[in-house]
């Protein structure tokens, strides 16, 4: 039975049901017992593994198609009515004919399936901030995850009342066949469709494809933000929390900042940093003036290897229960699973990301996809934010823009204000590692880390983040900061000991918020004094003389630097908005 009577939502599904031909429809209504229902049948068919009661309740391993790991960038479009509104940096189709096309494709491929019908909500239910959406889909895997990821059920209708502020999503497995395989955006519709891919990037809607991609777009109509930021918390020995929001490009650590374990220094002196969010944050100006975030997600899409007791306690501890794993060892021998670097005790007896019998002590390749997940949910992190379902959001003292620059970038640099910090979020590049294919140590340019997310033009999205700065107060803007925790030395080893320690850097950076702390101008923006940053308790891993040298910036790399930027905004054309163009020409001038 329909659990809405909101005419946009009946007569889109019906337009839908005509075109795949679903056996049957099942709406989920978020009901632990529906979802106990479904699990069950999954099971039955083999989609999902339960995993050990015991030692991972409510836990299931799910595997994949081989062809089918990971995010299609290369297949994933923006279909507005012009190229131009895409953008230099987005796939595009005409609409018309990007419709035409899925509609082929999708045709009928529900036929033998079911059809569920997944109310989501996109943030706290009823929160000003959040938005819902529906999703079709003929996947139980899908609904499982979605499950986790957002918040599901008939209340998101309840809220939504006849409105038509809702995202169309539908998703169709079909014969997950890579040739045919589109992950397409319509912002100008509130519509999205994925094909022939059971993968979660391409398939969790909500996530990428909403929460960013069509959220973008959004917020630049609407006068907010849609950016792919942790939020996290500091709290200092006085209680004092300040929230900082952070960017950074995949292989960057962003999960593990978001959960961060302080040192044991701070820890002593009463420190603590809450997690609200390790993925996207959905940003407004709030009554008072200031920017409030929420974490429109539920739960962490986390990548497992790299995962474990000593680089991320808390997202370990996440994936204890209610978890899905993706593409992960299965370990026989007592039903649980491992990925690469959860331990040094590979299961002999297990199988692996494929489905194949698999040795950790004898096999050569990795038992565990590099782009295996866990699914969990946000209530299970030891230090989610007491601030994770205020429907107001957080107020955000500091934007934090990173990227991975082994001599270029110094450790943390504050920009000199609103519009500065924009250009420093837009020239944001990391330098490539051997987790991705391709030549290792090349700069990658990914503007706030959006280069795959963003649903519109970048010289639009420029702009919308110089016309936020234009509307806020200067005393109530966040300050805008940049961080490159990955400085080397020239024997090449990293010089910043990182993890819990990056707490120190925070530190400096909520100093600085409040006016407490001095800084040296250079031409890129404030540097710290290096005496300004603790070192209590590492002084073995670093001393004084190594913070200063990564603290340096040295001018003939950043004139370099300046050269890359050029080219890249040389492709924006005139859509690169004057004000970045004068903050490029500032650099240069004080280079010189
Ligand atoms: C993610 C990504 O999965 O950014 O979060 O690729
Ligand atoms: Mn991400």
């Amino acid at each position: 039975m329909a659990l809405t009577e909101n005419k946009t939502v009946l007569s889109w599904i019906d337009e839908n049901i005509k075109l795949v031909n679903p056996d049957k429809i099942v709406w989920i209504d978020g009901s632990e017992e529906q979802l106990e229902t479904l699990r069950a049948e999954a099971c039955s068919t083999g989609e999902i593994i339960q995993l050990n009661e015991e030692l991972l309740p409510g836990c299931y391993l799910h595997r994949t198609a081989v062809n089918d790991v990971a995010r299609v960038e290369h297949r994933t479009f923006i279909c507005t009515p012009t190229q131009e509104e895409a953008g230099p940096t987005n796939n595009w189709m005409d609409p018309a004919k990007c419709y035409d096309m899925l509609h082929e494709i999708a045709k009928g491929s529900y036929s033998g399936r079911t059809m569920y019908v997944i109310p989501y909500s996109m943030g706290p239910i009823g929160s000003p901030l959040a938005k819902a959406g529906v999703e079709l889909t003929d996947s139980i895997y899908v609904v499982l995850n979605m499950a986790i990821m957002t918040r599901i059920g008939k209340a998101v209708f309840d809220v939504l009342g006849d409105s038509n502020d809702w995202v169309r999503g539908l998703h169709c497995k079909c014969d997950i066949d890579e040739e045919k395989r589109y992950i397409c955006h319509f912002p100008q519709d509130n519509t999205i469709i994925s094909v022939n891919s059971g993968y979660g990037g391409n398939v969790l809607l909500g996530k990428k494809c909403f929460a960013l991609r069509i959220a973008s777009y959004q917020g630049w109509k609407e006068n907010w933000q849609a950016e792919h930021m942790l939020i996290l918390g500091i709290e200092n020995p006085n209680g004092e929390v300040k929230y900082i929001c952070a960017a950074f490009p995949s292989a960057c650590g962003k999960t593990i900042l978001a959960m961060l374990i302080p040192p044991q220094g701070y820890l002593s002196k009463g420190y603590k940093v809450w997690c609200v969010g390790d993925d996207i944050a959905w940003i407004r100006k709030g009554e008072d003036g200031r920017l409030y975030a929420i974490n429109p997600e539920n739960g962490f899409f986390g990548v497992a290897p790299g995962t474990n007791d000593k680089s991320n306690p808390n997202a370990l501890a996440s994936t204890k229960k209610g978890t899905i794993f993706t593409n992960v060892v299965h370990n026989l021998d007592d039903n649980t699973v491992w990925w690469e670097s959860l331990d040094k005790n590979p299961p002999e007896n297990a199988v692996d990301w494929k489905g194949n019998p698999w040795n950790g002590k004898t096999a050569e390749a990795p038992g565990a996809h590099p782009n295996s997940r866990f699914t969990a949910p946000a209530v299970n992190c030891p230090c989610i934010s007491s601030e994770f379902e205020n429907t107001k959001g957080v107020p955000i003292s500091a934007i934090v823009f990173g990227g991975r620059r082994a001599k270029l970038a110094p450790l943390v640099y504050q920009s000199k204000d609103w519009n500065n910090g924009v250009f420093v979020g837009s020239i944001m590049a990391s330098e490539t590692t051997a987790a991705a294919t391709g030549a290792v140590g090349v700069v990658r340019r990914d503007p706030m880390a959006m280069l795959p997310f963003c649903g519109y033009n970048m010289g639009e999205y420029f702009q919308h983040w110089v016309d936020i700065g234009a509307s806020l107060d200067a005393d109530k803007a966040p300050k805008i900061f940049n961080v490159n925790w990955f400085r080397k030395d020239d024997e090449g080893h990293f010089v910043w000991p990182g993890f819990g320690e990056n707490l120190r850097v925070l530190d400096w950076i909520a100093e600085r918020c409040e006016d407490r702390v001095g800084a040296r101008e250079t031409a890129i923006g404030y540097v710290p004094y290096a005496e300004d940053i603790n070192l209590d308790g590492i002084e073995d891993e670093i001393n004084l003389d190594g913070l200063k040298a990564i603290l340096e910036v040295d001018k003939d790399l950043w004139t370099a630097e300046c050269e890359g930027i050029a080219e890249f905004y040389e492709k924006l054309g005139d859509k690169l908005p004057a004000a970045l163009k004068e903050q490029l020409d500032n650099l240069n001038a004080a280079l010189n």
